[in-house]
């Protein structure tokens, strides 16, 4: 049975139904510090902070896998740095502590492009390179990867990681990300309204749609053990692209969409963080390849965005 800790976020929302896909519905326990967002099988309200509650949660229902996808994300991280350290730290902590105790068989933990701060070379970044994140969240990950490692090669556990560019997805709505303007400018240009970017026009990030980011995890997960060579965390990308290029690129489907730029102080967090990926190993280990261009992810995004203003209309 397979466990999501932060099943209402971004990743955790567009992941449960394809693990329930996959693995069938009642095998995958969703959980949350809220109730569910959406009506699903099993949802139990769960503090990963409580080492004990965790792993009552993990007795209760049986559970071999953890997919731990709770996180206070960068920009929002800024705001409280020693609670978000905290909380980003305690809840891998126990997991990786419960998947040692209870022998549980595979462990998902999310890093991100965050890690890497201004000695990263930022043209097509590579595995392995000075780690100085700006933000609290991106070094609250280089932590993790670091106790991932620990926790294989000390007590074989097998966690396994990727370090996820900027996710694109229109299964919820933003929270607290850096990467975040790229959801909220396809949610404007569907609502007809025009956007103010905070980030610059040039700002380049390495970003991924957010099929791409589940099949990536799947595939990771899946993939015989003896085939990964990191142990930290995965270096993954789909595009890069700056907001200017998005901003046209939305315009050729909506022509009157139009977009201004205000950059406030997630700008210097953009900075920090590469323009580009070198996925190579991700490709050779496992065969990572992406499959969604900016076109198809445009296309995509204003297909599923106008269903979703469409429905919400008719209620
Ligand atoms: C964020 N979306 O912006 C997350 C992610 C690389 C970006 O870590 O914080």
């Amino acid at each position: 049975k397979i466990l999501i800790i932060g099943a209402n976020g971004q990743i955790g929302t567009a992941l449960l139904p394809k693990l329930q896909k996959i693995y069938g519905e009642g095998q995958v326990i969703a959980s949350d510090l809220q109730p569910a967002i959406h009506p699903t099988a099993v949802f139990e309200i769960l503090d990963a902070k409580q080492s004990d509650t965790l792993q009552k949660v993990i007795k209760k229902h049986g559970i071999t896998q953890i997919y731990h996808l709770a996180a206070v994300l960068s920009a929002k991280g800024e705001s409280n740095p020693l609670s978000s350290w905290n909380i980003n730290m305690q809840t891998l902590l126990n997991v990786l502590e419960a998947a040692k105790e209870l022998h549980l068989k595979k462990v998902f933990v999310p890093s991100s492009i965050a890690v890497f701060g201004k000695s990263a070379p930022r043209r097509f970044t590579p595995q392995n390179t000075y780690l100085d994140p700006a933000t609290v969240y991106g070094m609250s990950k280089v932590a993790a990867e670091n106790w991932c490692q620990y926790y294989h090669s000390r007590y074989q556990v097998d966690v396994r990681s990727l370090r996820y560019p900027g996710v694109i997805s229109y299964q919820s709505i933003p929270g607290g990300g850096t990467t975040d303007y790229a959801v909220e400018m396809y949610h404007k240009a569907v609502a007809g309204q025009n956007y103010d970017c905070y980030l610059q026009e040039d700002a380049r990030l390495p970003m991924m749609y957010i099929e791409d980011a589940l099949r990536a995890t799947t595939e990771l997960m899946e993939a015989p053990a003896g085939q990964l060579s990191v142990r930290t965390s995965y270096n993954l990308t789909g595009i890069s692209f700056t907001p200017a290029e998005l901003f046209k690129n939305i315009q050729e489907q909506v022509p009157a969409f139009d977009c201004t730029f205000t950059p406030d102080f997630r700008q210097s967090i953009a900075e920090s963080w590469p323009e580009s990926i070198d996925d190579t190993l991700a490709r050779k280990d496992w065969n990572w390849k992406p499959d969604f261009d900016l076109a198809q992810i445009t296309t995509e995004m204003i297909a599923h965005l106008t269903r979703q203003y469409i429905s919400h209309a008719n209620h």
